[in-house]
């Protein structure tokens, strides 16, 4: 909905494009009036035997996958969900990801994407906050029960009326036994929201990304025309199914977009994915830069024959220059920098960019409509090939998050363009290069991480006084975790451990749990008597400490 003056209306959930911006996108033809249901449907009609998904011994041809999406949309819909319905989708890396998550778009409800490491405290809020009717898991993984954790939030979130699990359903309900009676479904629109996305976030609860099928599939045909995607591609979906980059960037929806072949790969470590490179015969892939990292050391000696590798798309942090220059070699494939963000704005290194470009910038927009402002902390435009704050706004950014409108008012400027809270500089080719990060986030190898989020946890410790969270720099995962912590006067000491267990006790994600704490008496402060992260972040830094 838009507001007489084409601004975006704070009454609805997700402030959308403007209708003049909309009508433009669809006259540059970004927007091609097609939705997810619609598009699965025409694949399958034009190629049904043609293999979609590979997982393990598991083949679903198009055809297969058409089938399945309408039958377990129609079940569904028969356990009452609906268009515009929430559904918490945290799924590893199995085909049935996809049965799921079309079954929801052919419906129109709109899958919540958690990541599997997700735990009580982030599901509970994704359930609660977008009040969500339904949950979907895997029965365990590794030692963790996640038909426990969901029985105790669908105790909790009123709404949360059915939980749906791929395996053994405990009290809950299999998701081989929601009935499958075919029935008619009055689906979405191409302009209708399609899925909600996570923020890596800065702020104590991550927010939520709504993205539309008109939006999200320019992304997706964009990225394939970049990546070189065609219907002949491989894609080994190496990193977590759900997360933007290998979902999209051009992930596992772009080969399906292409009516190529997408290969879930249960771990992303070299034993794991280097045998199904070799037995699929993958062709592209994408991995953060601290697993880039192991792949090509281990690519030099393998014994596996991964020839077949064309691209490697690495993104989600920065990419250091050295590690890049020895991707081509060690790997044998291209390298194609990716630097992208769930609110929509992805960069790419062109296939045929020169070398020197690929490993030193981190790409130029996907679209020529993907506007760039790169500002100072007044919002006033640097002189060009100085470093500063990126702006953006386009054809498949977003223009506000799911309903946080006072998060939205700071989030984005007052002509809409998203405030991504990296700092940039541009090349005179139009290359970017991430020079640094203005945002209270940490990027632990790819995994954002909240300071915020992790400080109120801690702060939740009967024992702690204060906290703050800061990134120190890693040589593998580009930065860790430190929580400073002052304990209060009349507290016994305490181990780190004790801290660390708290957290993990808490019910939040593994890789959120600090990598170090270390008591202080006090914090550093700023000249307003504010907490100085950055000197804390110097300090952490400082050799030896
Ligand atoms: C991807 O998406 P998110 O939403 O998890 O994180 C976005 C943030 C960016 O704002 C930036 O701070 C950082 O991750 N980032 C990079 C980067 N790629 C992402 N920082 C430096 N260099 C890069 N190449 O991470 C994402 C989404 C789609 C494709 C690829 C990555």
């Amino acid at each position: 909905m838009t507001t007489a003056d084409g601004q975006a209306d704070s009454r609805t959930d997700a402030p959308p494009i403007p209708e003049v911006f909309a009508e433009r996108y669809r006259a540059a033809g970004y927007w091609r009036g097609e939705t997810f249901g619609g598009m699965l449907r025409e694949r399958a009609d034009a190629h049904p035997a043609r293999v979609a998904i590979t997982d393990g011994d598991r083949n679903w041809t198009y055809g297969e996958l058409d089938v399945r999406a309408d039958q377990l949309a129609a079940g569904f819909a028969a356990r009452g969900i609906s268009k515009g319905d929430r559904v918490v989708v945290q799924l590893p890396n199995i085909a049935e990801f996809f049965e799921v998550i079309f079954a929801l778009f052919r419906i129109g409800a709109l899958p919540v994407f958690a990541l599997p490491a997700h735990r009580e405290t982030e599901i509970h809020y994704f359930c609660e906050f977008t009040e969500a009717v339904a949950y979907v898991i895997p029965d365990r993984i590794g030692g963790f029960d996640h038909r426990d954790l969901a029985s105790k939030v669908r105790a909790e979130v009123p709404t949360l009326r059915e939980v749906f699990v791929v395996g053994d359903p405990g009290e809950h309900t299999a998701l081989a036994d929601v009935p499958r009676e075919p029935i008619e479904i009055d689906g979405p629109e191409p302009s209708d929201l399609a899925f909600l996305q996570l923020s890596g976030g800065s702020t104590g609860v991550p927010k939520l990304i709504p993205r539309t099928h008109d939006d999200y599939m320019y992304s997706l045909w964009g990225s394939n025309e970049l990546c070189g995607v065609t219907e002949d591609s491989v894609y080994l979906v190496a990193l977590p199914a759900a997360h933007n980059f290998p979902l999209s960037s051009p992930g596992s929806l772009g080969l399906l977009y292409a009516g190529g072949r997408v290969v879930m790969c249960p771990q992303p470590d070299p034993d794991t994915a280097f045998p199904l490179i070799e037995r699929e015969r993958v062709t592209i892939t994408g991995l953060v830069p601290p697993l880039a990292l192991v792949w090509t050391d281990a690519g030099r000696t393998t014994p596996y024959d991964i020839s077949s590798l064309e691209v490697l798309l690495v993104g989600g942090a920065k990419f250091s220059e050295s590690a890049a220059r020895r991707v081509a070699p060690a790997l044998g494939c291209t390298l194609q920098q990716v630097f992208g963000m769930a609110e929509g704005l992805v960069n790419y290194t062109r296939l045929d960019d020169p070398a020197e470009t690929i490993v030193t910038t981190q790409g130029r927009p996907i679209s020529p409509d993907d506007e760039i402002r790169i500002v100072d902390d007044l919002d006033q435009e640097v002189p060009d090939g100085e470093a500063g704050h990126l702006l953006t706004r386009g054809p498949y950014t977003i223009r506000g998050y799911w309903r946080a409108p006072d998060h939205n008012a700071r989030s984005f400027t007052a002509d809409g363009f998203y405030r991504t809270g990296d700092i940039v500089r541009r090349t005179p080719t139009g290359h970017l290069v991430v020079e640094g990060r203005a945002k209270d986030q940490i990027n632990r190898g790819g995994e954002k991480i909240a300071p915020e989020e992790v400080e109120n946890i801690i702060l939740g410790h009967p024992h702690v006084h204060d906290v703050s969270v800061v990134a120190v720099p890693d040589e593998y995962l580009g930065e860790r975790t430190l929580a400073y912590v002052i304990l209060r006067a009349d507290a016994e000491p305490l181990k780190p451990v004790v801290i660390k267990k708290f957290v993990r006790e808490r019910g939040l994600a593994a890789y959120k749990v600090p990598d170090r704490v270390e008591f202080v008496t006090a914090f550093p402060q700023t000249g307003i008597g504010k907490i100085s992260k950055k000197d804390q972040r110097t300090t952490a830094a400082a050799p030896g400490s």
